[in-house]
């Protein structure tokens, strides 16, 4: 069967925040790229998952002209809450670092990055089988895929693998060739959408002894909701009317708080995961995102820490193809792991001072207890949180 052959400087594959944002950057810099999506437009569109946007994330949305609907339809928010032993304490980031976060679903961030895409006339084919990258340890690597019942080949210079955590980029890799570290939580989250008002302006994150719960949302009438659950609970045990007694038996009580109840429009249990591939590269095919490593959600990092790779590929890219600078790639690697590495540290606290684990003795309990006391008490500490929350700057030239 003849195969349809077509050339790029850059094939991504995946059309997630990684992949997309990469789009961009690139565009932006003049580079020839196009995107290969297995799933279709609706179904990418439509998944619900990430919703805190860091400060840098946002700025740089703002600088690529892909924040017009976001500056007029998200949420600012300019702190956070911790529900722990009966009391409820607000963390307030402008203060401590001046900046905030903004909570806009990661669907709506894609739907954005998608239309400006399709209308400044980008390469992006969705529904693409078999997608399998080529000779990437040479210096002419191909993605091949099936699409429309044909056979194509896409010649690039630079593959980049934005295929998030169960893609074909990562596993594409022989083994042996990187090295895994892995945490796997003793528990899930439990997440809902709700179609009902918020009851407060921000997020609470609950530390409660039948196990975490967070209050957040996604609009003036749209709440998100997570439970901590057992990793092989199913979405089966949780009637609504137990997810909202749970949720009223976690989160606090009182004091201008309100569990508003609605129509459960979404339900699904998440695992709790740390993971980090290393290097990220494997001669000219590039990791980004969730394909490279996840973080537990607890710290709102995994959209963000996407983006804050792709900044680097790009910038890398840049020099390679425009300038015969290899440099950037070859530090690709090294500058973005030290920044995951930094961020699993925050996950992984977070995880641990929220969270109930099986086998806590009081002793542990009090510990957790102690650690929110400092965390919200301390201004030293309470800056640690916010500035790690707020997000990192990028590292950038
Ligand atoms: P994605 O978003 O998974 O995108 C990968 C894309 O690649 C496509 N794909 C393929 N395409 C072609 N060929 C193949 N063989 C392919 N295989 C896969 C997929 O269809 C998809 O479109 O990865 P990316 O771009 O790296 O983005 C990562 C984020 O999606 C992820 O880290 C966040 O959602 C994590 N996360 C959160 N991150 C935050 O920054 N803030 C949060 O508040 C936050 N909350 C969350 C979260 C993730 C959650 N779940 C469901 C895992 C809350 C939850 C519950
Ligand atoms: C969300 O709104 O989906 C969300 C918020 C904070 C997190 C994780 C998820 O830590």
């Amino acid at each position: 069967m003849t195969v349809r052959v077509e050339r790029t400087e850059v094939a991504i594959i995946g059309a997630g925040p990684a992949g997309l944002v990469l789009a961009h950057l690139l565009a932006r810099a003049g580079i020839d790229c196009v995107v290969l999506e297995d799933c279709s437009r609706e179904h990418v569109e439509s998944r619900v998952r990430a919703g805190v946007l860091e400060f840098p994330t946002v700025e740089l949305l703002r600088e690529l002209g892909l924040a017009d609907r976001l500056d007029r339809e998200a949420m600012t928010h300019r702190g956070v809450e911790f529900a722990f032993a009966g009391q409820r304490r607000r963390i307030d980031f402008e203060a401590l670092t001046g900046k905030y976060i903004t909570v806009y679903g990661q669907q709506e961030v894609v739907k954005d990055l998608i239309a400006a895409w399709l209308d400044r006339g980008g390469a992006l084919h969705f529904e693409v089988a078999d997608v399998t990258v080529r000779d990437a340890d040479g210096t002419a690597p191909s993605v091949t895929y099936r699409a429309g019942g044909r056979s194509h080949r896409l010649d690039a210079a630079i593959v980049a693998g934005c295929d998030g955590f169960h893609g074909v980029s990562r596993a594409s890799i022989p083994a042996g060739a990187l090295e895994v570290a892995d945490r796997v939580y003793p528990f899930a989250w439990l997440g809902i959408l709700a179609e009902a008002p918020p009851t407060t302006e921000e997020l609470i994150y609950s530390n409660h002894e039948r196990g975490f719960a967070l209050y957040s949302m996604r609009s003036p009438r749209v709440t998100r909701l997570y439970l901590q659950v057992t990793p092989d609970d199913a979405v089966e045990n949780w009637p609504e009317n137990r997810i909202w007694d749970e949720l009223a038996t976690r989160l606090p009580t009182g004091a201008g708080f309100d569990l508003r109840q609605g129509p459960i429009l979404e339900t699904a249990i998440t695992t709790m995961r740390g993971f980090v591939a290393s290097p990220m590269r494997h001669g000219r095919l590039f990791l980004a995102g969730d394909a490279a490593h996840i973080v537990p959600p607890t710290g709102a990092k995994g959209l963000n820490l996407a983006v804050a790779d792709v900044v680097v590929l790009a910038d890398a890219v840049e020099r390679f193809l425009r300038h015969h600078d290899p440099a950037g790639l070859d530090g690709y690697s090294a500058v973005c792991l030290r920044r995951v590495w930094r961020i699993q540290r925050f996950a992984a606290w977070m995880t641990a001072m929220l969270h109930r684990f099986d086998g806590d003795d009081r002793f542990d309990r009090q510990l957790q207890l102690a650690e929110l006391e400092q965390v919200t008490t301390s201004v030293a500490a309470a800056t640690a949180l916010a500035e790690n929350y707020v997000g990192l700057p990028f590292e950038r030239r």
